[in-house]
């Protein structure tokens, strides 16, 4: 396994969080289809999986929450924009890289994802290498604030819920630096509600469940004024989001953590948001 020396003993103690994570809920979903995914899905669910015979009964929700997610990531890629097939974008925070090999399938192009997580980052690569994409689609270990690629040399750049793991002032200053002028910057996020004030209960929650530091939503916005990424388009997910974890309730990968997101989300206290910016 590749290794890098993380900057700060945090990045050490999310490196081994992620190393060590095998949950049902993300391998028995990638499993469907080979499409290994690290977020949670958006849009309306087909209810009647509910009905399905006992025996299939869980597979169905396990497939049906699935295609949930899929259609988040190729939500979060539609936000992308355009993409020549020479061109590259970057995957920040990429887990076991499904959001990459989708962005590769629709764009053609070269496509890089970074983690802290070895682990995840040779399980993406095997998947690339079985996918026969390994030539255009790879993934590296690293820090996403410090990459070492080359300054303006993308495209695209995203975060699929992988913002709460650093500061964003660090974020927007390292993406808005390999960013092309003119590319895009797409986020989707869960973050708790300035609306509401400070993190409720479900939101430390959800912090200590995944050892993470939810965002206030006022940051991005802060963040990215000052990293010359101007918002083209902010997109409310949470009703978009809701059926996902109601549908989740009802499967057998349940982890533990789905009442605190339904709360949180019903109160206001968290959000389920998308951003895309411009890099000018
Ligand atoms: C990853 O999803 C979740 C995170 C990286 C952090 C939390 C995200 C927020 C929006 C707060 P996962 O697919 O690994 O989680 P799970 O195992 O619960 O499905
Ligand atoms: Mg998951």
């Amino acid at each position: 396994m590749t290794t890098v020396t993380p900057h700060s003993r945090y990045q050490q103690d999310i490196a081994a969080y992620w190393n060590a994570e095998e949950r049902p809920v993300n391998l028995r979903l990638g499993d469907v289809d080979g499409l290994y995914h690290h977020h949670y899905g958006v849009g309306d669910v087909d209810w009647s999986v509910l009905e399905t015979p006992e025996t299939d009964r869980d597979q169905a929700i396990i497939n049906e929450m699935h295609r949930l997610e899929t259609a988040q990531a190729h939500l979060l890629i539609h936000h992308l924009g355009e993409v020549k097939p020479e061109q590259r974008i970057l995957d920040a925070g990429c887990g076991r890289g499904g959001t990459s090999v989708l962005a590769h399938q629709a764009f053609g192009c070269h496509a890089d994802g970074i983690s802290l997580s070895s682990k995840q980052v040779d399980f993406a690569n095997r998947r690339a290498r079985e996918l026969g994409i390994d030539d255009k689609v790879r993934y590296h270990v690293g820090n996403m604030l410090d990459t070492g690629f080359t300054p303006g040399a993308y495209q695209a750049i995203w975060n699929n819920e992988s913002t709460m793991y650093v500061d964003l002032k660090d974020l927007f200053a390292a993406h808005s630096a390999l960013l092309a002028r003119g590319g895009r910057y797409v986020t989707i996020t869960g973050c708790y509600n300035d609306v509401y004030g400070q993190p409720s209960k479900a939101v430390s929650t959800i912090n200590a469940h995944y050892e993470c530091n939810i965002h206030a939503r006022s940051e991005y916005f802060a963040a990215m004024a000052a990293n010359r990424l101007v918002p083209v388009h902010v997109e409310n997910l949470t009703p978009a989001t809701i059926p996902y974890w109601e549908l989740r309730t009802h499967s057998s990968v349940t982890t533990g953590i789905e009442d605190a997101f339904l709360s949180s989300y019903k109160d206001g206290s968290f959000q389920y948001l998308l951003i895309a910016a411009d890099r000018i």
